[in-house]
């Protein structure tokens, strides 16, 4: 019967559209996987797991919520930046950043001003006094 068959294909039709549309809406919606990206000095911030400016290195040029999902750059076996960096340098010329010792940009008390680093930062405290290597999570963009 062809009116049967029609109605069963417009409503499947319909069926498929409306998958598209939803999966379009959970994919405009989804938050970027990461800012993060390969070091290459330039407006950004970058970070090595060792001190020194060794290790493996991760940049990023925006704000960041949590380091979780970034992983170091060369660097066998891959390892997160979360809690783990201890060196950096601010290569932006004029924008500072706030690094926080939390995840979700939580406790962001030491700012890394323009053009500035650390090659060690078991040389640099956070404000309650604890040692900052292994211990940056996230950053906000200060200015
Ligand atoms: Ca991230």
């Amino acid at each position: 019967m062809p009116g049967f068959s029609t109605g069963v294909t417009a409503k499947t039709m319909r069926g498929v559209v409306l998958g598209a549309l939803a999966i379009g809406a959970v994919l405009v919606a989804a938050p970027p996987a990461s800012a993060s990206h390969r070091c290459d000095r330039e407006q950004e911030i970058c970070y090595w797991r060792l001190a020194g400016y060794t290790g493996g290195s991760r940049a990023f040029t925006l704000e960041d919520a949590t380091y979780a999902n970034d992983y170091y750059d060369n660097l066998s076996p891959t390892k997160s930046l979360n809690e783990t960096t201890s060196s950096y340098v601010n290569y932006h010329i004029t924008k500072s950043y706030r690094v926080c010792q939390r995840v979700n940009q939580a406790f962001c008390t030491k700012s890394l001003y323009p053009m500035s680093a650390a090659s060690d930062l078991r040389d640099k405290l956070w404000y309650d006094g604890i040692d900052m290597d292994n211990s940056i999570s996230s950053h906000v963009v200060w200015d």
